[in-house]
């Protein structure tokens, strides 16, 4: 078989509910991957930031198959031995009293906003049913009802109504909207990714995260950060909020929290918070198993002992240098922090963002539009500098081809 053969079929047996680059990959290992012809490419999507420890990292493999040898699964009508070794040591890792395992980002989110509603009606003192949680546009927290309801992207909820109320939208980095919305007492929640990745990874003006923190906790309204994207170790620090020392009353974690080895997503907080969910009131059937649980601690463990914030820092301002000395028309911005970073495509002669990553895959680098014009780039977090340069080269041999 060759790539069209794999691409046929899966267009003949599978959901179209993707377009991925015409590229078919069997094999990955650290920052590379390899199609079925052969082809070696930098891998510059990291699945969306869940590989940042890169493919197929052998302790976080090692620690897959060991516990898949023993025991993969118990649910939680009984304990095990692994959950509360994962619990203990993630709460550590991370500050806080406790964690609420889950396995997608989204069935993350859609954690926070119960934690909090729940919250609200225990503690606030919010009537029930009542509770807002204030959100920003051109979010993207995942695909379900709920969080598509908090959407303004149409591609994101249109035709999938009706919607789940509750939700004020504000613009994203502007605080005197933020401040007017929670004027409104039953606002319970500000839940806010701290670098917008979808959208075409927008970075806040510095201290915008402090401050909405600040103005949250002025009216006793729930920080809740979506890092499923930005976190660990993404942006240079371990969380997105580290660069403003803002500790999230929710934190929502998920993609590399696993290495991209298995669906792993959790859910941090305090005991005030935590404990407004009794037995019974939340879970999921894979939620926390013995597998995800041993995987977790292994990728925790990997972006400490390889240093991988301190690199993606390092990197990342390399990257951004580079990419702003390569003259070229195609190129009208580049964003980014650490190692997720983006840049915006002016489109020249009928040529854009989807064109430019078609050329850097048969240049050997694979990358992919968000929204049309915006080209995102975030490579595993374990890539060298050398690596890094040869990118740079690949990325600028590519854009020349389009003058
Ligand atoms: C797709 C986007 C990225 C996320 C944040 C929660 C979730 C995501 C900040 C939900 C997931 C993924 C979903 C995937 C593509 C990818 C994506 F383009 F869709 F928006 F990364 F930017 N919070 N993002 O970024 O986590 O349930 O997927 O585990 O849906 O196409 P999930």
């Amino acid at each position: 078989m060759n790539t069209q053969d794999y691409i046929s079929r899966e267009d003949k047996y599978g959901a179209h509910n993707y377009h991925p680059l015409p590229v078919v990959l069997e094999r990955g290992e650290g920052v590379f991957v390899w199609d079925v012809e052969g082809n070696k490419y930098y891998d510059f999507l990291s699945a969306y930031s869940a590989v940042n420890q890169g493919h197929c990292h052998p302790k976080i493999i090692n620690a897959l198959t060991e516990q898949a040898k023993k025991l993969t699964l118990t649910s939680r009508a009984f304990y095990n031995n692994v959950l509360g070794e994962y619990e203990e040591f993630a709460t550590k890792y991370f500050g806080y009293d406790k964690l609420l395992p889950m396995n997608s980002g989204a069935e993350a989110d859609e954690t926070a906003i119960k934690l909090c509603r729940k919250w609200a009606y225990e503690k606030k003192g919010i009537k029930n049913n009542e509770a807002k949680i204030v959100v920003c546009e051109n979010n993207f927290h995942g695909r379900t009802i709920t969080i598509i309801s908090m959407s303004t992207d149409p591609d994101s909820y249109k035709g999938f109504g009706p919607y789940t109320p509750g939700f004020v939208t504000v613009p994203y980095n502007d605080l005197a909207s933020l401040e007017k919305a929670f004027s409104d007492e039953n606002v319970a929640g500000f839940l806010v990714e701290p670098i917008q990745g979808e959208a075409g990874v927008y970075v806040p003006d510095d201290n915008y995260l402090k401050k909405a923190y600040e103005m949250c906790k002025e009216k006793n309204i729930l920080f809740i950060a979506d890092e499923v994207q930005t976190g660990i170790a993404r942006t240079g620090k371990m969380l997105a909020c580290d660069h403003e020392n803002v500790r999230p009353d929710i934190l929502i974690l998920g993609k590399a929290i696993s290495g991209g080895v298995f669906p792993v997503s959790a859910v941090l907080a305090d005991d005030e918070i935590m404990l407004c969910i009794k037995p019974g009131e939340h879970g999921s059937t894979f939620g926390g198993n013995p597998i995800a649980a041993k995987v977790a601690m292994a990728a925790l463990e990997v972006i400490k002992e390889e240093k991988l914030e301190e690199n993606s820092e390092k990197l990342g301002k390399i990257f951004r240098d580079g990419l702003r000395k390569i003259d070229s028309k195609m190129i009208s911005l580049v964003r980014g922090k650490g190692l997720l970073n983006a840049v915006v495509i002016k489109p020249q002669n009928g040529k854009e963002a989807w064109d430019v990553c078609v050329a850097l895959k048969e240049n050997g680098l694979l990358a992919k539009p968000t929204h049309n014009h915006i080209i995102r780039f975030a490579p595993p977090l374990v890539i060298t500098e050398e690596q890094i340069k040869d990118s740079i080269k690949i990325i600028e041999k590519t854009l020349k081809q389009f003058s």
